[in-house]
C-alpha cells in the first residue's frame, strides 16, 4: 500500500468524460473547500488475482454538501470504475446524487445515476424536473434491474448497460442534466428545522446501510486487500455516516 499523491489514468472514455463533467460542474456551481479523507486512504494500491488495483479519491465540501466524493479505480489492464456520491449536509432537504460506472475495455456493464430520496419520496420538483431526461432511457438497448438492496433509488434512477458510442453520449447527457438540475436546486437550498434534520439524518443512514450491502463492491475490495480493510474503506470512505 502506498500513500503518495498520485493519479490514475482511466482508460475508458466514458469514465474520463464523466469524471471531467463532475469536477467541472462542481467548480462552476459550488464554492469548493477541501475535504480530508483518512490520510492512508486517498491513494491506494492492492493486488487482485495478480492484477494491480489502484484507487484515487478526490474529495471536497461546500456550503450545502458535507462531502463531494469522486473515486476512480483501475483494476488490471482493462477494468475501470467511477464512483461518485454527493452527500448534502443533513440541514438541507436534498436528495443524494450518486453515480457508478463499471467499464471494461470494450463495454460498460453498469452505468447508474440517481438522485436518491432521503425522506421517503423524491420531491415533486425533482420528479418533474428530471422527467424529460429520464424519458430518454428508452433509447438504451439494455436497461438493467436493480438489486434487492436498491430500494433506496428513486423512480428516476437510470441503470443501463452502455455498448455503443450513441449510448455513451446519451448517458453523458442524462448525467449532465441530472447534475446541473441538482446543483441549481442546491444553490437555493435553505436549512431546515432540527426535527426535519433528524429525519434527513436517518434517511442518510439508511442510504449508506443499503449501499454497504453491495457485495460486488465489497468482493473486489476484499479480494484486493482483505475483509477488514474492505469493511473500513466502505464505512469510512465510500458510505460513511455524518457525525
Ligand atoms: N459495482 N463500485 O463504486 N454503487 O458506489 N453498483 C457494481 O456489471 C465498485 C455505488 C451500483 O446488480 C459492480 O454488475 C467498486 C454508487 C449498482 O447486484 C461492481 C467501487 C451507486 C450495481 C462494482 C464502486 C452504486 C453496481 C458490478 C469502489 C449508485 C449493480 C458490475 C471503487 C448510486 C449491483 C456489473 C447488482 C455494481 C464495483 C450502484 C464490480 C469496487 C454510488 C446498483
Amino acid at each position: 500500500m502506498r500513500m503518495e499523491a498520485k493519479t490514475v489514468k482511466p482508460r475508458h472514455p466514458l469514465v474520463t468524460r464523466l469524471a471531467e463533467l463532475l469536477v467541472s460542474t462542481w467548480g462552476e456551481y459550488l464554492q469548493l473547500e477541501p475535504y480530508h479523507l483518512p490520510a492512508d486512504l486517498g491513494f491506494v494500491e492492492g493486488q487482485l488475482e495478480g492484477d494491480k488495483l489502484t484507487i484515487v479519491n478526490r474529495c471536497y465540501q461546500s456550503r450545502v454538501f458535507r462531502k463531494l466524493h469522486l473515486e476512480l479505480a483501475t483494476i488490471g489492464p482493462n477494468l475501470d470504475i467511477l464512483h461518485c456520491v454527493m452527500y448534502p449536509r443533513p440541514q438541507f432537504d436534498l436528495p443524494i446524487y450518486g453515480t457508478d460506472i463499471v467499464a471494461s475495455t470494450q463495454m460498460v456493464s453498469a452505468a447508474i445515476v440517481d438522485l436518491s430520496p432521503v425522506r421517503g419520496r423524491l420531491p415533486e420538483t425533482y420528479l418533474t424536473g428530471l422527467e424529460p431526461s429520464f424519458a430518454r432511457c428508452t433509447n438504451f438497448g439494455q436497461l438493467r434491474n436493480l438489486p434487492p438492496w436498491g430500494t433506496i433509488f428513486s423512480p428516476r434512477c437510470v441503470f443501463a448497460r452502455v455498448v455503443t458510442p450513441t449510448e455513451a453520449d446519451l448517458f453523458m447527457e442524462i448525467s449532465r442534466a441530472y447534475l446541473r438540475f441538482h446543483c441549481e436546486q442546491a444553490a437555493r437550498a435553505e436549512a431546515v428545522d432540527t426535527a426535519t434534520e433528524a429525519e434527513i439524518l436517518a434517511g442518510h443512514r439508511h442510504y449508506c446501510e443499503q449501499q454497504q450491502q453491495n457485495d460486488k463492491t465489497r468482493r473486489i475490495l476484499a479480494q484486493a486487500f482483505d475483509e477488514a480493510w474492505a469493511e473500513r474503506y466502505i464505512r469510512t470512505v465510500l458510505f460513511d455516516l455524518p457525525q
